[in-house]
């Protein structure tokens, strides 16, 4: 008679414990031992010096998604476009038809290489699969694939591959290995709205999520990073199906959303910029440029690149990376409003860029009235980047509560590097005199080097916040 009552509890305490790994704090443990061989710290901060000195990176979202590109039966669906199939409860049979149209004729792994580099992108991070279970390379496993069902027969992450390999830029993939929409037994947000998703979500694991990791950790060169997604029904047993496929790349870097408790390496808030950054985690805010991750031809709300730059600045100063999302069409091109705002950034990283890769989080503890900081600490003395989002009218920078003694500073625009004034302001802090104007009306940035271990006058540092979404339509994001 209570069987029935534990059963639905257990349930309960199962979602609900699926639901919540895909958020960053509470997770408990690591993986075990026996899973993945066991790492020291200094193993451990070898395999992420690229990462963590990489700072920017481009996340693609692309599937046949691309093709309703937010339109169903002449009706836009509304929410993001690689969600049209849940949102718009297509039937997994008429869904599938939109492969056939799916020819990105278009694509050309060179160029979004190339696209992601100018903008001084280190990684790029693409959708091998999402919920909608189209896997975008030629899989064995099951022929939903872009390399069989589409008219296109072509595998764009072999040439991905190659194109990243050649233009020295590392790859990884997002797989989402729960939700899928299409096999039989794989979750879906919401539940099931059509009979042919029914099944067991065990049989789903091992015959396509398992199958799928296993080949695109195989066959496409070194994987530098697997992003799993939406950690839905995923228990320990689940996640653990999953775990020892790592093995196949030593190397690789693998975010906190597998589910079953496990952490990951890194944490992924989403569309937002967590206020302190994380403690003692390592860190990436994924976020897009307009108001989707998939294409969606109705979808014009881009974020200025002020908005895009101060963002990576603003994660930069927190410790953190930002991943850049983009979007391509179903003819396989990166929308035009997207590389604009590319070219725009990477015009700024070419000047700027040394105050963004391989820094750390700012030293101080209080908001900086003008900007941002980021710190490079060396056994001599330290390099802070000071980011001047705000160029003050009276030609002085205060720099709050310093009482190491500077030993340069200068513009990192100018690249004779001439001594800006520097004078020490009673009770720590000291002004730096900058010229009437900015050199750029988005960030400058000024290079402050100062002499021996820092020491800054300052409250401490606020407790560590958990991490929380804002909520719904607070807080948006300028758009241009
Ligand atoms: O449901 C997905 C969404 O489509 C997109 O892929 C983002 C990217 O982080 N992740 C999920 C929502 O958290």
């Amino acid at each position: 008679m209570f069987k029935p009552i534990i059963a639905a509890m257990l349930l309960w305490a199962s979602l609900f414990a699926s639901l919540a790994a895909g958020a960053p704090s509470g997770s408990p443990a690591s993986p075990s031992p026996s899973m993945l061989p066991p790492e020291s710290k200094v193993d451990r901060d070898a395999r992420m010096k690229w990462w963590r000195e990489a700072k920017f990176g481009m996340f693609i979202h692309w599937g046949v998604y691309s093709v309703p590109a937010g339109v169903y039966d002449g009706k836009p669906i509304g929410g993001i476009g690689e969600w049209i199939m849940n949102r718009g409860k297509i039937p997994v049979a008429r869904y599938a038809q939109y492969t056939k149209q799916f020819n990105p004729v278009k694509f050309d792994a060179d160029r979004w290489v190339k696209t992601a580099k100018y903008a001084g992108m280190k990684y790029i991070v693409i959708t091998s699969k999402h919920h909608d279970g189209f896997a975008m390379f030629h899989s064995k496993t099951s022929p939903y694939n872009i390399y069989d069902a589409t008219p296109f027969k072509r595998d764009p992450l072999k040439e991905l591959a190659a194109a990243c390999k050649k233009q020295g830029i590392k790859l990884g993939f997002y797989y989402s290995q729960a939700q899928d929409w299409h096999h039989p037994g794989g979750a879906a947000a919401g539940g099931h709205w059509d009979k042919a998703q029914d099944g067991s979500m065990d049989k789903y694991l091992k015959d396509v999520a398992v199958p799928e990791i296993k080949e695109i950790l195989t066959n496409y060169g070194p994987v530098a990073v697997l992003w799993f997604d939406t950690p839905k029904d995923m228990t320990k047993e689940r996640a653990e199906m999953i775990l020892p496929l790592l093995k196949l790349q030593p190397g690789i870097i693998w975010n906190n959303r597998l589910g079953g408790g496990y952490k990951g390496d890194t944490e992924t808030p989403e569309q937002h910029i967590p206020p302190q950054g994380f403690k003692d985690r390592d860190w990436e805010t994924c976020m897009t440029m307009n108001g989707t991750w998939g294409f969606k031809k109705d979808d014009h709300n881009w974020k200025s690149v002020e908005t895009l730059l101060h963002n990576l600045i603003d994660i930069a100063s927190k410790g953190g990376n930002y991943l850049l999302n983009v979007g391509p069409t179903s003819e396989g091109l990166i929308p035009e409003p997207s590389v604009e705002r590319l070219g725009e950034i990477g015009k700024w990283m070419k000047v700027n860029g040394e105050a963004i890769y391989g820094t750390t989080a700012t030293p101080f503890t209080q908001p900086l009235a003008w900007g941002r900081c980021t710190k490079k600490v060396d056994d001599a003395g330290a390099t802070l980047y000071l980011h001047v989002f705000t160029w003050p009218t009276d030609g002085k920078l205060t720099v709050p509560g310093i009482k190491n003694e500077a030993e340069a500073a200068y513009l990192l625009a100018d690249t004779e590097k001439k001594p800006l004034a520097t004078k020490a302001t009673d009770g720590g802090g000291l002004t730096i005199d900058l010229p009437a104007t900015a050199p750029d009306p988005i960030s400058s940035t000024i290079v402050l080097r100062v002499k021996g271990e820092l020491d800054i006058n300052q409250p401490p540092a606020p407790p560590p916040q958990p991490d929380k979404k804002p909520a719904k339509g607070k807080k948006k994001q300028k758009q241009s």
